[in-house]
């Protein structure tokens, strides 16, 4: 008797358990999302809101919910302004400007896309509640939606033609010691032996921009930096990321984080360049590429203190922070093999392949 009992009640808890996986099933398939803003002037049909609050519902549209996440980027901006139609994204934060998690409670947190997906409903959710999403954070997720955008892409083959090794005593380094070019121990180094070599790993980036809208900076040309070595003004604090890490993944040796002079180096047939290095016309013309030759100063990783004889992966990325609104990510990144023998005749860069921007 007491057997029987137990089972009913398993069987009672099992399908209690069924139906409330089952609700949470039907929840997630039928959310909605909208944005909504307490600043912005109410939307009308011929003119929806394109930046506010996400918004999202789980029973179809009579409750509403904002979005905590600690990864809330312009991946997970450009899946909400698909599901929308409307376009890209050209902001997405966590911020009080549309509105609070106070007057607007969060109905979903922990949300993670790769920036492919069609509908926010197939991104990941993160499997702990995150930590920022307590009751002293009022921040919710915010968007703002452009129907054109640019796209950078790597130029894959480029990195592979043009790799090479280069010994170059730190006299000659002067200018890229100031931008911070090479290694720490370099600046501990030069204390002692002025004349040491360094061992760089030199190659040509090409970014092209294969969408629809000019790559602008992302800072007001006010705000530019001028850098008296190079003679140029940096319009954006990381457009690039070299990296030479070990099997395991783990990182060996880093480029600096690279701030290029934007311009339009190379343009498809029938695109006019726009873009030269000045003091407030730096871009990418859609249709149009910069190429950072391998022969310019600071285009390299320093790879003096990296163990030789061993793999290594090189790693090139554009865009890494996510500072510049995107049609896509897929393109922005590169991995080689490194086979680092220490000497030039026999160190490679081979097998190149086109990676996404790590999420
Ligand atoms: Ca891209």
């Amino acid at each position: 008797m007491e057997s029987h009992i137990a089972s009913l009640l398993l069987l009672l808890l099992g399908f209690g358990l069924c139906t409330c996986q089952l609700n949470i099933y039907n929840n997630f398939r039928n959310m909605q999302v909208r944005l909504a803003s307490s600043t912005a002037p109410a939307p009308n049909a011929n003119q929806p809101l394109r930046e506010g609050r996400v918004e999202i519902s789980f029973d179809n549209g009579v409750s509403w919910g904002t979005i905590c996440s600690t990864h809330w980027t312009l991946r997970e901006g450009n899946v909400v302004c698909r599901q929308l139609g409307l376009g890209y994204a050209s902001m997405a934060t966590s911020s009080t400007k549309h509105g609070n998690s106070n007057t607007n409670p969060w109905g979903l947190v922990g949300t993670r896309c790769r920036g492919t997906e069609r509908k926010l409903l197939e991104c990941s959710r993160e499997p702990t509640y995150p930590a920022v999403c307590d009751a002293h954070n009022r921040n919710v997720s915010t968007v703002a939606c452009v129907s054109k955008s640019a796209d950078l892409e790597l130029g894959v083959s480029d990195i592979e033609i043009s790799a090479y090794l280069a010994l170059v005593p730190m006299t000659q380094l002067t200018c890229a010691m100031e931008e911070n070019c090479v290694s720490k121990d370099a600046y501990v180094i030069r204390r002692t032996n002025p004349s040491a070599i360094r061992k760089l790993l030199r190659f040509s980036v090409k970014a092209s921009n294969v969408g629809n809208a000019d790559v602008s900076p992302y800072a007001n040309y006010k705000d530019w930096e001028w850098h008296q070595c190079h003679m140029h003004y940096h319009s954006m604090n990381v457009f690039a990321t070299f990296d030479v890490y070990n099997k395991r993944y783990k990182k060996v040796a880093q480029g600096h984080k690279a701030s290029f002079c934007l311009m339009d180096s190379e343009c498809n047939l029938g695109v006019a360049p726009k873009y030269t290095c000045g003091n407030t016309t730096q871009g990418i013309t859609a249709g149009c590429a910069d190429v950072y030759s391998h022969v310019l100063d600071c285009q390299w990783v320093d790879v003096t203190t990296v163990p030789v004889n061993n793999k290594y992966i090189l790693r090139v990325e554009l865009n890494p922070e996510y500072v510049l609104g995107e049609k896509s990510f897929e393109n922005n990144g590169a991995e080689c093999e490194l086979d680092y023998t220490g000497e030039v005749l026999t160190t490679r860069v081979t097998r190149c392949k086109r990676k996404p921007l790590l999420v």
